[in-house]
């Protein structure tokens, strides 16, 4: 084949493979364990991003069809339910390791994700971000969309390490998922911060914050666990005091730190959260996903926590970039009060596993927490047995 034959048939067989990708129908794994439902397939993998992301399409600029600028990475999402649609702000990492934020659009939060044509382009104020990546979506009650995210910045005070990162929150938000207004970077007192959540409703008259103070990725210094903290406006967002909600406790699923996912959704019996937890191995960081319920009117209290993980990685969700790693940012409450947990796996691509409020809180109300020793974990146990055999013997 001459070249303008190569792009011809290349263009074709990408094109086929890449809607094939797109219009594949996506099926729920059953019977599961009755908590939720994990999906078959991932819903978004970098080949979903599209071609023209990826490729120059002029045969006369590109006769082989490359290439140019790659796509590693589509995960730990922001979601929102938005005119009908299932949406995503994905985390999309090319192949230079930076992230930006895309958004992805589906009608039924399970397959058929689409990118929307151009990457969100996030304005930079006056110090520029090298890295954005994990942005929350809250729709708060004073109208505005908020989208909180990390942003990592070159140390200065660390100048011969080139792998020293400064880490805060970044906020910006939007009426209408096109628009966005940067906003002032979160100031806080203690440590660096990931992780950080707006509350969607205010709290006392403020604004209120789960945060994630913590001196460096894995060094705690004084704080780690996942705070709480007020603020009296996001146009210049500073939490004074931050006080530990959710700590990490010894030998729990949460030993090495953890972080608040998306926003809590506000049910009947408290406001549910949705978490990540780390603790360490010998092959590394193990990150997965826990429930917690805090109090209605006091959103700082913890009144319901199951004990271990809800979701951990499985299958090839296993492997990838980072490996043994389930993060969610995101997830959606429809009308029906289903909820579709949007997780990103291995920081490489992302998952969906769907449910009820209804079984939510169920779960959270009847997982006995964790007895925190062995023993407590076999009475637990022997409890239910004893339950079971019961049942069984009549
Ligand atoms: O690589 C695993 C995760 O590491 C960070 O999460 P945390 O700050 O809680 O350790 C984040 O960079 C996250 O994006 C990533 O998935």
């Amino acid at each position: 084949m001459n070249t303008p034959e190569i792009f011809k048939q290349r263009l074709s067989d990408l094109t086929t493979e890449h809607e094939q990708l797109i219009g594949r129908e996506n099926r729920p794994q059953r019977p599961g364990n009755g908590i939720y439902e994990r999906w078959q397939h991932p819903v978004l993998t970098p080949a979903h991003a599209p071609l023209f992301w990826r490729y120059d399409l002029d045969p006369a600029t590109n006769p082989f069809l490359m290439e140019r600028l790659g796509i590693n990475a589509t995960f730990n999402s922001g979601a929102i339910l938005w005119q009908g649609k299932y949406l995503m702000v994905v985390r999309v990492e090319g192949n230079d390791r930076k992230s930006f934020f895309a958004i992805a659009e589906s009608a039924t939060g399970v397959d058929g994700f689409r990118f929307w044509d151009y990457p969100i382009r996030l304005p930079e104020n006056d110090d520029p971000d090298t890295n954005v990546y994990d942005m929350r979506l809250t729709q708060h009650e004073d109208g505005w969309i908020y989208g909180l995210f990390c942003t990592e910045r070159k140390d200065t005070a660390l100048p011969h390490d080139t792998t020293a990162a400064t880490a805060k929150c970044g906020i910006a938000r939007s009426r209408d998922m096109m628009h966005w207004e940067r906003l002032p970077d979160l100031i806080s007192h203690a440590g660096q911060q990931r992780n950080v959540v707006l509350h969607p409703e205010f709290v006392d008259g403020k604004y209120a914050l789960y945060t994630r103070p913590q001196d460096g990725f894995i060094e705690v210094g004084s704080g780690g666990g996942i705070g709480w903290g007020l603020c009296d406006s996001m146009e210049k967002a500073e939490v004074l005091r931050e006080t530990i909600i959710d700590g990490k406790i010894y030998h729990t699923i949460k030993e090495v730190k953890n972080g608040q996912g998306p926003p809590p959704l506000k049910t009947e019996a408290g406001w549910l959260h949705l978490a990540h937890g780390v603790r360490n191995t010998a092959a590394g960081l193990r990150y997965v996903l826990y429930l917690f319920v805090t109090d209605l009117r006091e959103p700082w209290r913890v009144i319901h926590a199951p004990g271990g993980h809800i979701i951990a990685p499985e299958g090839e969700e296993r492997v990838g970039d980072v490996s043994n790693v389930v993060f969610s940012n995101g997830w959606i409450r429809n009308e029906r009060d289903e909820v579709f947990i949007y997780y990103g796996s291995s920081d490489t691509r992302m998952h969906v596993a769907t449910t009820t409020v209804a079984q939510l809180i169920d779960y959270a109300k009847n997982t006995p927490p964790d007895g925190l020793r062995s023993a407590a974990s076999v009475a637990a146990r022997c409890a239910l047995i004893d339950r079971n055999l019961a049942l069984k013997n009549g």
